[in-house]
């Protein structure tokens, strides 16, 4: 065993991969909004190289910080000294990459069919795009792929459409992914293709949805990002677009739309994990999503699947005015995250994305409920920080299986509440 990760370190670095060896992720607790804005000092102290899991915004919410192991001693210095308490959550991130990637190499990765796809395990990019169209030649009467765009690299965007019919029927989305680093909502986003498939015609719900709604499935919203996380920064979150006059490179998808761009929650700083680009849409990955939700029409439910948190979302994260609907909104979510539960007891809250996290402008579910998506909704899906971003693949299953039990609730919902 330990052999074996050695192996898979040496092979890493081989190739030129990003090592976390080291890097530990704390999870500081700032008593008060004094202590909140020292450690938001240190996010100003680039040399530091600090990635923010969860950034400093109030007292309430825990802040997760990835440090590099040259910083390590200094921070915990720094916050000692200011009487600032933290905890260890992560003691080295490297052997969680490790067993990660240990675990994807025991994968069978020949997909032969929808059945025997391994939906327990991460996939890189070329399986996930393999997975897509090995539904679509099961099960060509049911889901075909669409190329919506290209990303910055010039990789396709696709998307999944199940319809069963019809012409221009209203239709359900949902988005994994859009943060590369979030694997398990990517995970998540494949088991939901199976889910919506083994359903037709044998659960009441998933029939019914859609023999009256088409459902578009975008797995891998980050083309690029994603890719970038196998092949050299597991941790990277942003697009890969080049900034002009920085050496920096990525922009926040989820700072990007025209929904508040720019106003406080989202940085101007290309080096900045929150920064929102130069313009709204300046991403292609966007764009082209926006594109395609303006020339459909017809779309009545929007879900952007991030991790991690345990969250259930709804509109505004850039202003705290009250979404028209947030009533409508509220109960639904409550009865989502209740049906959530019932499976394996995981906890959410849920609430508006500005009152329940924090500020956050240009977000995907602000755009879209502006656009008259009444049932705009983000999930962060597990866990609460023990693993974060580094979600053993024994939990892919089952947190996939409690979203898709959530999923169905909005949906359903939104069937039964035309508008
Ligand atoms: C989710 C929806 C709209 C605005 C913000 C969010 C939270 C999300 C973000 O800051 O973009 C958090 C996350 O998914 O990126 C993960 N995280 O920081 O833990
Ligand atoms: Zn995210």
């Amino acid at each position: 065993m330990r052999a074996l990760l050695v192996l898979a370190a040496l092979l890493a670095v081989a190739f030129g991969a990003e090592n976390f060896v080291g890097h530990q992720v704390l999870r500081i607790s700032a008593a008060d909004e004094a202590q909140v804005e020292k450690v938001k000092d240190l996010e100003d102290l680039e040399d530091l190289q600090l990635d923010f899991w969860r950034a400093p915004v109030h007292p309430e919410l825990p802040i997760d910080v990835r440090v590099p192991f040259p910083s390590l001693q200094g921070v915990k210095t720094y916050l000692e000294h200011h009487g600032i308490d933290y905890s260890i959550m992560i003691e080295d991130l490297q052997e969680l990459v490790d067993e990660e990637q240990l675990q994807m190499s025991r994968r069978h990765f020949m997909p032969l069919s929808i059945e025997t796809f391994n939906y327990a395990s991460y996939h890189n990019l070329d399986e996930i795009y393999g997975f897509m169209d090995l539904l679509t030649a099961e099960k060509p009467g049911l889901v075909s792929k669409i190329q919506i765009g290209q990303s910055y690299e010039g990789r396709p965007i696709n998307i999944l459409k199940f319809s069963t019919g019809g012409v221009k029927r209203p239709a359900i989305w949902i988005d994994t992914g859009i943060h590369s680093r979030e694997w398990v909502t990517q995970a998540s986003g494949i088991l939901f293709a199976k889910k919506i498939l083994d359903g037709y015609g044998k659960d009441a719900s998933v029939t019914s949805i859609l023999d009256n709604f088409d459902i578009f499935l975008e797995i891998v919203t980050n083309p690029d990002g994603f890719a970038f996380t196998h092949s050299k920064n597991r941790m990277w979150r942003k697009t890969r677009s080049i900034n002009s006059g920085s050496s920096c490179v990525g922009v926040d998808p989820n700072r990007n739309w025209d929904a508040g761009f720019g106003v406080a929650g989202s940085s101007g700083n290309p080096c900045s994990e929150t920064y929102r680009g130069p313009r709204a849409n300046s991403e292609p990955e966007v764009k082209a999503i926006v594109d395609f939700v303006k020339s459909h029409g017809n779309i009545k439910a929007f879900v952007s699947i991030h991790s991690y948190s345990q969250l259930l979302l709804y509109p505004f994260g850039y202003t705290s005015k009250k979404a028209a609907d947030a009533a409508e909104l509220d109960a639904l979510a409550k009865k989502a995250v209740d049906k959530l539960s019932s499976l394996h007891g995981t906890q959410y809250k849920y609430g508006s994305i500005i009152t329940t996290i924090y500020q956050a402008s240009g977000g995907t579910i602000d755009w879209t409920y502006e656009q008259g998506i009444k049932y705009s909704y983000t999930f962060e899906l597990r866990d609460t920080g023990r693993y974060g971003f580094m979600l053993p693949a024994s939990q892919i299953i089952p947190t996939a299986e409690e979203t898709w039990l959530a999923l169905k609730v909005i949906m359903e919902h939104t069937r039964d509440h035309p508008y």
